[in-house]
């Protein structure tokens, strides 16, 4: 309890506190105090802790004036709060024995809580990972984001099947853990006319319609330190309640109508990744949040009184996916139009204070606006991208005769190469044209990252070679992501936490803090006690599982069977629909089978859950697909023993937290080269769970930790890739020859064994047509895997041994060092000691 000042923390002074905030901030009764009023005051008793730390470290940044870093996410996919700050406060047994005095239990009111789940996936949940990590190790940063007033919808799934998207309105009762700041406020503005000045680039913007940016704190405890740094997210109002002169004119409705547009920004987070639609609200919301951000920045620094130039000395902006992207033309804007650079001092600035990380190389996922809709909304905005492109940053051609400047262009350093001109340009010819965020990103940064080894590779090579080929390959460096052990195992699997702490003989706030001291368990695998302990840990957390599935599903769950998870946004790319047509497979095998022969097959429990994006057709089949197999299947007599199948409605981050502990085996099964990185599958094999899946994204890096002797790895190469695709073009060899046991499967679907046969035609399809994913070409190896799997899974001894080593090797993976690695290699920060 280091971490803590100022407030008493002893059980006795924690009831009162309890107590007091029952009757003062609820003004309610203490006696007739429900789960959720329990909840409630926890929560405002342990934010006062919290809110001291946060000063304490606010003030101390203030004082000391360290460069700081900035982290701009449009998602920031959280969870709960209130455990998690517990457990990094150091104070979750006090506030249980507090809680129970009081007749409440903790564990009832922590599920009181809604998740905070302002992200799609994995970049989002990244982003929380990385608030997390930069507190505990004493970095000074900030996340920037926006508030939205509703999350990532609530998924519903019909009865037939379906999914079915509802809002998710996570702001219901009032959140504990945000502070409104309502005198931190900034102007935006869109549309209107944008007139150049002078021949220097200079220009004004005006008109146009002006919001408010208000912003919301919400305080980032760190593990075991007094640092609690911000992430501050922006919520859009309208800049005049009403708009008095449409009021009256006796145009009511018009004054109303121009608040809503105004709230509009950021009421709702857009619910797909990896597909781009162009959408003006978007748009909009890019840049209210990029606008608001800078102006933020650009106050705090101006505090310090430094000469405008010193600016990248004191301030990191890193932009997480292209989203941000904008915030480099708003620099420029503010840097020219409003501090009067000229233009070359401004680039330079701009240049030394953006960091890009890239997190697909999915050509549908990378952003392109139009330049007419750019030309709309943002008008100055636009002039500053095609100045970038040939007039002054040099970027392209050579149009301005000052030779003296050191930058190159493409232009001069490959001398009649028009092709490649086409090729990097900011501008995409066609109709319309359309603005490639990616390359304005990267050549307005100083440094570009991929997620992983292989995607970084991937960034150099394909989307971002000729970039390469220009500025150095020193510009272009890798961060393979990580994830926080303290959400991911000392929360989410107390009693695996425990265990190692016992074993290890360690304090657990030691080895949270610095994970490669796993490997302490690896002698272990040879204690006949402790393998039987971490084996009945695994099944109790089976069992938890089972438990959730009984009371929201009023399902059974088998929990003596090995337990196969995959839990990801549905994407044709990740190949669920493997998975499901290995399924059935599997009971079709089974089916055949004698029961004697049934009997010595490993039982299995395969459980599914994600989202789809609602307007992505073939991913809502999939998933209507996976519910009537698991109708069909988990009624069938012969086989329900030994197979039996499950779609876990509205995944999140609450219930991952559920799921990973208990499984046996998780997939990861995308396309070689499609997959950045992935996250989950670092978290699975944390907790001892093992990995199947394809030679992709971190799973390789994951395998040269623990070995390749521990995970199930199959299918295609990522340079086979290319060559399988052309092959399928214009070689095509009918299903039935090259993959006779697939094409069987897709026959029985086809001929409704599932019901509706004709109902998941488009899906199948997909693999029959195409087959741009490569379903066809790792359809065997991903069952024999399967069954490698089933070998392995029977020698429980040498399973739990192999979950050990997977745990023990696993310290790479922490996103403290990730985060360390992005401070010390890229945004040159240091760490600042928060104590009293
Ligand atoms: C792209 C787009 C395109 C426009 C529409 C909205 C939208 C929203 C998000 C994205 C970004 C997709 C990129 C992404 O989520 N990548 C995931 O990043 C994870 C963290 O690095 C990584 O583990 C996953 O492998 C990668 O798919």
């Amino acid at each position: 309890r280091s971490a803590l000042r100022g407030l008493d923390t002893d059980v006795g002074s924690i009831t009162k506190s309890v107590v007091h905030h029952v009757q003062t901030s609820l003004a309610r009764q203490p006696h007739n105090l429900d789960d959720l009023g329990a909840y409630q005051a926890a929560a405002l008793s342990v934010r006062d802790n919290l809110i001291l730390n946060w000063n304490e470290t606010q003030l101390q940044y203030t004082r000391k004036a360290p460069k700081r870093a900035y982290y701009l996410s449009l998602e920031f996919l959280m969870g709960r709060t209130l455990d998690n700050a517990l457990l990094n406060l150091g104070l979750k047994d006090e506030y249980k024995d507090g809680i129970k005095r009081l007749g409440f239990s903790i564990e009832d009111i922590l599920e009181q809580e809604r998740d905070a789940a302002l992200g799609n996936g994995g970049l989002g949940r990244l982003a929380a990972c990385y608030l997390d990590s930069s507190a505990s190790q004493e970095l000074p940063l900030w996340g920037y984001g926006l508030r939205y007033k509703y999350g990532i919808f609530q998924q519903l799934i019909s009865p037939e099947g379906n999914q079915l998207e509802a809002p998710d309105p996570w702001l219901e009762h009032q959140n504990p853990w945000e502070l409104p700041r309502l005198d931190v406020v900034y102007d935006v503005r869109f549309y209107g006319q944008a007139e150049r000045l002078d021949g220097k680039g200079r220009a004004q913007w005006t008109g146009g319609q002006e919001v408010l940016a208000i912003a919301y704190d919400v305080m980032i405890p760190g593990y075991g330190t007094q640092t609690t740094n911000n992430l501050r997210l922006w919520e859009s109002r309208p800049k005049r309640g009403f708009d008095l002169n449409s009021f009256n004119a006796g145009n009511y409705e018009g004054a109303v109508e121009s608040s809503n547009s105004a709230e509009a920004i950021t009421s709702v987070l857009y619910p797909n990744d990896h597909t781009t639609f162009g959408k003006e609200l978007r748009l909009k919301q890019q840049y209210f949040w990029t606008a608001a951000s800078l102006a933020d920045i650009l106050r705090r620094f101006k505090n310090l009184d430094k000469p405008i130039t010193e600016f990248p000395e004191y301030a990191a902006i890193q932009l997480n996916d292209t989203h941000p992207t904008l915030a480099i033309p708003e620099l420029m804007r503010v840097l020219i139009d409003e501090e009067e650079l000229d233009w070359n001092t401004a680039w330079g600035i701009v240049t030394n204070t953006f960091f890009y990380t890239n997190h697909t190389v999915l050509p549908e996922a990378l952003e392109k606006w139009p330049v007419p809709l750019i030309e709309h909304v943002l008008p100055r905005h636009m002039q500053i991208i095609y100045d970038i492109v040939s007039l002054r940053s040099f970027f392209l051609t050579r149009t301005l005769s000052d030779a003296s400047s050191s930058r190159t262009s493409v232009e001069r350093k490959f001398p009649h190469d028009r092709e490649r001109l086409a090729r990097m340009s900011l501008i995409e010819e066609g109709q319309p044209k359309q603005v490639r965020m990616a390359h304005l990103a990267c050549i307005g940064s100083r440094k570009v990252n991929g997620v992983a080894e292989l995607h970084s590779d991937l960034v150099r090579t394909t989307i971002l070679k000729d970039f390469v080929e220009f500025e150095g390959i020193s510009k272009f460096g890798n961060v393979t992501n990580g994830i926080t052990p303290r959400r991911w195992l000392d929360q989410c699997n107390p009693e695996l936490s425990a265990l190692i702490s016992k074993t290890l003989k360690l304090d657990k706030t030691v080895w949270l803090k610095d994970l490669t001291k796993l490997e302490g368990l690896l002698p272990f695998t040879e204690d006949k006690a402790f393998c039987k302990e971490w084996a009945a840990i695994k099944q109790r957390n089976k069992e938890r599982l089972a438990h959730h599935v009984e009371l929201t599903l009023g399902l059974k769950v088998n929990t003596n069977a090995l337990f196969d998870v995959q839990i990801k946004r549905l994407h044709e790319y990740k190949r669920q629909t493997l998975n499901i047509l290995g399924v059935i497979h599997r009971y079709l095998t089974l089916k055949n089978m004698t029961p004697a022969k049934r009997k010595k097959v490993v039982n299995r429990v395969v459980f599914f859950a994600g989202k789809a994006a609602p307007a992505y057709y073939i991913a809502k089949l999939t998933i209507r697909l996976i519910v009537n197999v698991a109708r069909i299947i988990n009624a069938d007599p012969d086989t329900k023993d030994h197979l039996t199948l499950y779609f876990l409605p509205d995944y999140s981050v609450s219930l991952a937290e559920v799921l990973i502990p208990a499984s046996n085996i998780s997939q990861h099964i995308s396309t070689a080269g499609t997959e950045a990185s992935g996250t989950s599958n670092m978290k699975f094999c944390l907790n001892g769970g093992l990995l199947l899946g394809t030679v992709d994204g971190a799973n390789i890096e994951i395998a040269e930790e623990v070995g390749e002797s521990n995970v199930f790895f199959f299918g295609h190469l990522t340079p086979a890739v290319e060559d399988l695709r052309f092959q399928h073009l214009y070689h095509p060899v009918p299903l039935e020859q090259k993959c006779p046991a697939l094409a069987h499967v897709l026959n029985q679907v086809s001929a409704g064994l599932f019901g509706d046969g004709h109902v998941y035609e488009p899906l199948l399809n997909t693999v029959r047509q195409g087959d741009y994913y490569l379903l066809s070409d790792d359809f065997d190896s991903y069952i024999a895997a399967l069954g490698m799997v089933d070998e392995a899974y029977s020698d429980s001894e040498e399973w739990v041994k192999k979950s050990i080593r997977t745990t023990a090797k696993m310290g790479k993976f922490s996103s403290d060092r990730a985060i360390n690695e992005y401070a010390e290699s890229y945004w040159n920060i240091e760490k600042v000691p928060v104590t009293k």
